[in-house]
Parts: C-alpha cells; sequence; structure tokens
C-alpha cells in the first residue's frame, strides 16, 4: 500500500488515560471543522468497521481467564488494520480530514509501556499494519491517573479500566515519553477545569486550522 494521502486531509489524534476528556474535547475539534466547511469523519480505536468494532468488543469485554499480553496486542492491530484499509486510508485519500479517538500512541502507551511488550515488536506491527500511515496531529490529554479514575468511578468499567494504579502510572510515562518524542503530539493539561481544557483545545485547534487551510 503506498501512502498517497491528500496534503490537505489531515489525520488527526486524541490520546490520553481513562477519564481525560479525550471524547468530551472531540466535540470542541469537530465545532472548529464544522465552523471553517470542512469535510471530516470521526472515529475511534479499537474499532470504526463492523469487524474492528467486534474484536473492540472482544479485547475490552471482562472474562475469567487471563488475556495474553501479545493475544491483546495482535487484536489491536487486526482491528487497526482494518480500520485503516476500509475507513481512514480511503477517507484521507478522497480528501477528508479524519479525527480518530486513539490511535498506535495508545499501543505503544498501554501493550508498551503498560503491558511491558517489546517496543519493537509494536514497530515493526505498526510498520506491517500502516504502512507509513502517521496522524498529522496529536491532542494528548494528559492527567493523574487518580483524577481520571475520580472521574470516572461512577460508570461500569472495561477490563482495561480494571488494572491496577501502577499500571495507568506506566501508561501516563509512555505517553509522555512519546510527547517528547515527536514534535506531532500536543500536550494538553487535562486535570484543569473542562472549561479551561476545551478553551485550550479550541484556541489551539483554531491556530492549527489558520495554518493548514491557508498553505
Ligand atoms: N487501548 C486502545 C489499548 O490498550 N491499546 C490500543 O491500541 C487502543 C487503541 C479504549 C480502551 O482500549 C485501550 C485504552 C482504553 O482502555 P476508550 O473508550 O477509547 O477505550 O477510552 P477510555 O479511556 O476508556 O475513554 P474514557 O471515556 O474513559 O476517557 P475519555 O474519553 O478521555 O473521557 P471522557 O471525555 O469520556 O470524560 C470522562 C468523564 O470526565 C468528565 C466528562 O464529563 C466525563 O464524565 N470530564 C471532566 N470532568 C472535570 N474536568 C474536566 N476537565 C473533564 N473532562 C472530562
Amino acid at each position: 500500500m503506498v501512502n498517497t494521502q491528500s496534503h490537505t486531509a489531515k489525520f488527526v489524534t486524541v490520546e490520553g488515560s481513562e477519564g481525560a476528556g479525550k471524547s468530551t474535547n472531540l466535540a470542541m475539534i469537530c465545532e472548529a471543522l464544522d465552523a471553517r466547511g470542512v469535510d471530516y469523519y470521526c472515529t475511534r480505536e479499537p474499532g470504526g468497521t463492523e469487524l474492528a468494532e467486534e474484536l473492540r468488543e472482544l479485547v475490552l469485554r471482562q472474562r475469567d481467564e487471563t488475556v495474553d499480553g501479545l493475544a491483546e496486542l495482535l487484536m489491536m492491530f487486526a482491528a487497526r488494520r482494518q480500520h485503516v484499509t476500509q475507513v481512514i486510508k480511503p477517507k484521507l485519500d478522497a480528501g477528508c480530514w479524519v479525527i480518530c479517538d486513539r490511535f498506535t500512541d495508545a499501543t505503544v502507551a498501554y501493550q508498551g509501556f503498560g503491558r511491558g511488550l517489546s517496543l519493537e515488536w509494536i514497530s515493526t506491527l505498526k510498520d506491517w499494519v500502516q504502512q507509513g500511515l502517521e496522524p498529522d496531529l496529536t491532542l494528548y490529554f494528559d492527567i493523574p491517573p487518580e483524577v481520571g479514575a475520580a472521574r470516572i468511578a461512577d460508570r461500569e468499567q472495561d477490563r482495561l479500566e480494571q488494572e491496577r494504579r501502577d499500571f495507568f502510572h506506566k501508561v501516563r510515562e509512555g505517553y509522555l515519553h512519546l510527547a517528547d518524542k515527536h514534535e506531532r503530539i500536543r500536550v494538553v493539561d487535562a486535570s484543569q477545569s473542562l472549561t479551561e481544557v476545551s478553551e485550550e483545545v479550541r484556541v489551539f485547534f483554531s491556530g492549527y486550522l489558520d495554518t493548514e487551510l491557508t498553505l
């Protein structure tokens, strides 16, 4: 698969650990795109196609047996391959922006740093599955795990949300490592009030659109 991603259609991802406010702030991104009349498509991972949503349900469901870390990693990438080939690439190639709730940074953070799986394996799988496709911009909502956990304490937890607190400290370390490494990642302090976070996202993303849409 050759990466023929359009120069104008951008691939934007949002990342963060549980309760960081990614999904809530996606609305702000969509509002900014709507205001400028940009054609865009919102999706999520794991998921985004019928098969990938079924894999999501399988991988996140609570179960009695221990789920092997490598099996979990392969399911994430199986879902991603289907999503990339059936949705993300075709949309970008057609000039439509793609806004995705989580992508491969989550795999590095959760399966790499959280589970301690080989970053080399993850990098190899990423090359096979994405064949050069990378997000153009990533908003990472950074939050101490305790604060995020308190925000979602009232709702039913999936298998990953039930991990121990130290797992989420490692996940955060993974995200911060990625943010240090990649210029495309913008860190948002998600422990602020929702009004403050949303305003920061609005101002930053509007500036990004101003630049990208005039190029
Ligand atoms: N996963 C995923 C992997 O392990 N590997 C992978 O490769 C991939 C792709 C997916 C799970 O799969 C894992 C990671 C995840 O465990 P998910 O649905 O994408 O699950 O992610 P979750 O993190 O579970 O989604 P959450 O809903 O928990 O987090 P969000 O989206 O960051 O939080 P949000 O927006 O729903 O907000 C949670 C609550 O907090 C409030 C909101 O109103 C809401 O009630 N809130 C705030 N409250 C106070 N102040 C603020 N600033 C607030 N912002 C939001």
